[in-house]
């Protein structure tokens, strides 16, 4: 075999056999070429965001049940694919989200206040009360605001990449999509153009195996998601999902490779939705608990605190404290949301025109007669 064609095959491999650093029980593997290099403290960052996104997730999805915001949806299960990938971004690098990535937005700076104010949609709120709640945004961390339209992110990512490469900045963008996203046509359209014009963009699908109640095996007759990428021309890499340090080894040579002019890589993180699709859907409705309770024994964060304690870095004092802390936090920020009153009525006729028109003003005028 040639180099380059042994380079495809070996790519094309990669697409279809699932990259682990570490097994279920969170030994490391030997011999992985995906061998991590993080620091303890590293280590126990990651550890600690992933037990911050868990803790939040449950949190808010009891004040919605609550009936004290309105929706939510969890990323439970997913955190090491979710904070794998994001920890291996610079902060000049940017982000478009899909449903679940909320704790991408928390690592690159969004305070925790003006994220659960998100929910909320008050005057915290950077969105003004404008989305659905858990569409996150925030400027000053690239975080780019979700449409609820599947896939329609994953072309304005390509967009993005392709402007840096125009102007030179040496930025990637991290276009994140679920599984059912690929059966979308803009998942099409943007590979073929990612991979036509070469633009810095990493593709991380979080291959949760559902999309609300349609399973993974009717979203596609390919061997894998990743291996889509080949037909587009690029790189395709799927990751076990469950394995943050696999997740973050992978994303950062994708995203190495993308700011060195590269290209694009698709990654298949393989994880499961152990909760409904959000708090609108009760998932015992069409999927067997059976499968709930195997994926559960894949837990990220457990399979993580074992590897962590067979290094002598977590025990259960360190656990109860980190609990404690990051409740403590989560509890400061649904008290500050909470006491932050509606956005301003002004911000019904604002960010439209340069200039209120005259007739918005007297509309406003006429609603503020009604509610003072
Ligand atoms: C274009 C479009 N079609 C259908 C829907 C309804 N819908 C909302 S979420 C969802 C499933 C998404 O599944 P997936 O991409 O796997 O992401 P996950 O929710 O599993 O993270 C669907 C079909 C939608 N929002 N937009
Ligand atoms: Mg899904």
């Amino acid at each position: 075999m040639d180099t380059n064609r042994a380079q495809r095959a070996s790519m094309a491999a990669d697409a279809v056999r699932m990259l682990r650093v570490l097994d279920t029980q969170g030994h490391s593997l030997q011999g992985t070429e995906y061998a991590h290099r993080l620091s303890e403290e590293a280590l126990w960052e990651l550890y600690s965001w992933m037990t911050r996104v868990r803790l939040l997730d449950a949190r808010l999805m009891n004040l919605q049940r609550q009936g004290r915001i309105g929706f939510y949806g969890v990323s439970t299960g997913e955190e090491a694919a979710v904070v794998g990938s994001g920890y291996a971004l610079e902060p000049e690098d940017w982000v478009f989200p899909a449903l679940r990535q909320g704790g991408v937005a928390l690592m690159r700076g969004m305070p925790l206040s003006v994220y659960v104010a998100q929910c909320y949609g008050n005057a915290l709120d950077v969105q003004k009360g404008r989305q659905m709640p858990c569409h996150y945004a925030y400027k000053r961390a690239n975080f780019v605001a979700w449409s609820s339209c599947i896939g329609t992110q994953l072309p304005h990512a390509v967009g993005t990449a392709w402007a840096a490469r125009f102007k030179g900045d040496p930025l990637v963008v991290l276009a994140y999509l679920g599984d059912g996203a690929t059966s979308e046509g803009d998942f099409h359209v943007a590979m073929n153009f990612a991979g036509v014009f070469q633009v810095p963009v990493v593709f991380f699908c979080q291959n949760n195996q559902w999309a609300i109640s349609v399973p993974f095996a009717r979203q596609t007759a390919s061997e894998s998601i990743a291996i889509k990428a080949k037909a587009y021309g690029f790189e395709g890499v799927r990751v076990d999902g469950n394995d943050v340090l696999a997740v973050y080894e992978v994303t950062r040579r994708a995203v190495e490779k993308a700011r060195g002019g590269g290209g694009p890589t698709l990654i298949e993180a393989v994880t499961y939705r152990m909760g409904g699709h959000s708090s609108s859907d009760d998932p015992t409705r069409y999927r067997d608990p059976q499968e709930v309770e195997e994926w559960q024994k894949r837990d990220p964060i457990i399979r993580f605190r074992r590897y962590l304690e067979s290094k002598g870095l977590w025990d259960e004092k360190k656990e109860v404290q980190l609990q404690e802390r990051l409740n403590a936090e989560i509890s400061q920020a649904i008290r500050e949301a909470e006491s932050a009153p509606p956005p301003p009525l002004e911000t019904l006729v604002e960010d439209v025109y340069a200039e209120i028109p005259p007739r918005l003003r007297r509309q406003l005028q006429e609603v503020k007669r009604f509610t003072e």
